[in-house]
Order: structure tokens, then sequence, then C-alpha cells
């Protein structure tokens, strides 16, 4: 198990629809530290390069036109296997698949407002969140519930 960082975006959906404090509470209460947040408005040019790995496939044009329509929340947390964990919160890409109890399950019925993003791998975090923030937009410290999380 290792302590990692991860990308995880409320898309424009989650913020029009009120979902903000509600996902990101759900991070918190799981022991995922935020270590960089933002508010951003998405040019079509960092939409672009975010869902580059997508050019190409019918869906990336609506995708790109969906993530710049109005604004998200960027953010950074870190934990013990925070990837796959914030994947796992997050459930499957279409909310229709998605497990109860997972943001997309609980929140979303479509594929294309499926609420909430996060990095899919240790080299896509690396990228998305190098694309996202400069370093010095990203803080380091210690959480004062850290040592009872951790066993
Ligand atoms: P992920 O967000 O679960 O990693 P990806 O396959 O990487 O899923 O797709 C990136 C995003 O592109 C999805 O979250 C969704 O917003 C959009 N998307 C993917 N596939 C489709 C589709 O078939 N129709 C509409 N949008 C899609
Ligand atoms: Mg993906």
């Amino acid at each position: 198990m290792k302590n990692e960082r991860t990308f995880v975006m409320i898309k424009p959906d989650g913020v029009q629809r009120g979902l903000i404090g509600v996902i990101i509470n759900r991070f918190e209460k799981k022991g995922l530290k935020i270590v960089a947040m933002k508010f951003v408005s998405v040019t079509k040019e960092l939409a672009e390069k975010h869902y580059g790995i997508h050019k190409g496939k019918p869906f990336f044009k609506p995708t790109v036109e969906y993530i710049t329509s109005s604004p998200v929340v960027a953010m950074v947390l870190e934990g013990i296997n925070a990837i796959n964990t914030v994947r796992t919160m997050m459930g499957k890409t279409n909310p229709k698949d998605a497990s109860m109890g997972t943001i997309r399950g609980d929140y979303g019925q479509f594929i294309g407002r499926n609420i909430v993003h996060g990095s899919d791998g240790f080299d896509t975090a690396e990228f998305e969140i190098n694309l996202w923030f400069k370093p010095e937009e990203i803080a380091n410290y210690t959480r004062i519930d850290e040592e009872w999380l951790t066993e």
C-alpha cells in the first residue's frame, strides 16, 4: 500500500447540481487529504489536453464541450492507494452501471453527465496533476487525524 496523489475533478454537472460539498465530504471522510484545490473555468485547450488520450473517439468532442460548459472543481487528493480508492468511490464510467454507494451510482444517470473524474493510474495521475496545477499550488502538510487513520 503506497501513499499516492491523484487528480480529481468535480465536473460541470456536479457543480451546477450543488454536489461539490457532498462529493468533497465523501473523500474527506474516507481519509483522503486535500493537498490542492481550485475552481476553474476550463479552456478548450486544457480540456483537449486532459482528454488527449481519447482524441479520435466519437465521445471526444462532446466530452470537451461538456467539461468546458461550466466551471469545475479541480483538486489533488493524497492518501494510501489514493488512485484506486477514488476510482472505487466514483464507480463505473457509466452511472447506469455504477453501484449504489458510489458517487456516480448515487447521483448520476447518463454517461455524458457522470459528475466526477479521477486519474486511472499512476502515470495518468502524474500527467494530470502537472497539467492542472503548478508545484507551488500543492501543499505539503500533516493532518491531525493521520495517526488514527493508519495502522
Ligand atoms: P473515466 O472517466 O471513468 O476514466 P473514460 O473512459 O476515461 O472514463 O472516459 C472519459 C470521459 O469521457 C468519461 O468520464 C465521460 O465523461 C466521457 N465518456 C466516455 N465514454 C463516453 C461515451 O460513450 N459517451 C459519452 N461520454 C463518454
Ligand atoms: Mg479515464
